[in-house]
């Protein structure tokens, strides 16, 4: 194992030409349009983790390639692959339905995915849609790449790739630049719970615990609520 690769839980490790072949696969599942949004994932996680932790990015490319693996599955596919996982699914779960294919992706690594089965690439999978309470770095950067990938052309999506990049985090001291990364998250979440409310929808109690516990850490140091 060379250093530009991780080992995976089962000692597993992944470099470069495992990242190659995991994009030809990955590939293959999906629609086109899919596959397009999914790159521009990886490349965009690919930017964050220049910014935030470099030592990061093999692991992170590799949640970004997974992070949508069955979004294209219909709820009766998501369902019935929750009870081959073993993926617990609680009643009412399916008036949300758009949040299953995070956990039936993130469950699928270690079966199908099994040399990219590390807790990093597993977790940031697992909350790519809702967030949660406590997220971690890694997480919150395959969320917000997924958010303002360059493919997104959606108004919310322009306006966060903008917030987050016309501030010129390149320029901020490290501190600076964790808590722009909060600030945008919080704004996110605020347009997703907008776009839900407006919908009609149902708000996961995870994307409600995410954005209360960004906006009690920001008030925690100093700068306040947007
Ligand atoms: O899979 P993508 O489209 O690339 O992006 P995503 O995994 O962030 O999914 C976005 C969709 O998920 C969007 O239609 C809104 C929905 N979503 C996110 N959080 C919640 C949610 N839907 C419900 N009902 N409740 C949520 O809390
Ligand atoms: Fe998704
Ligand atoms: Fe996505």
């Amino acid at each position: 194992m060379n250093r530009n690769q991780h080992p995976g839980r089962d000692g597993a490790s992944f470099g470069e030409a495992e990242l190659s072949a995991l994009r030809n696969r990955v590939g293959q599942g999906m629609s086109p349009k899919r596959l397009i949004h999914t790159l521009a994932v990886e490349q965009m996680t690919a930017r964050l983790c220049a910014l935030y932790c470099p030592e990061e990015t093999d692991l992170l490319r590799a949640a970004a390639l997974l992070h949508d693996i069955t979004k294209e599955l219909k709820t009766e596919e998501q369902l019935s692959l929750c009870r081959e996982l073993g993926v617990p699914v609680a009643p009412g779960d399916e008036l949300a339905p758009k949040c299953f294919h995070a956990r039936t992706a993130a469950a699928l690594i270690p079966r199908k995915y099994s040399a990219f089965d590390h807790p990093v690439v597993v977790a940031a999978v697992r909350w790519h849609t809702t967030g949660h309470e406590g997220m971690t770095l890694t997480e919150k950067l395959v969320y917000l790449a997924d958010y303002i990938d360059e493919s997104r052309t959606f108004p919310d999506c322009v306006a966060l790739r903008n917030l987050f990049w016309d501030a010129h985090p390149e320029d901020m001291a490290p501190e600076e630049r964790l808590s722009h990364l909060n600030r945008v998250l919080i704004a996110s979440f605020d347009m997703t719970v907008r776009n839900l409310v407006a919908e009609g929808q149902i708000i996961s109690p995870d994307t409600v615990m995410a954005r209360n516990d960004l906006i009690r850490q920001s008030v925690q140091a100093g700068d306040g609520v947007q």
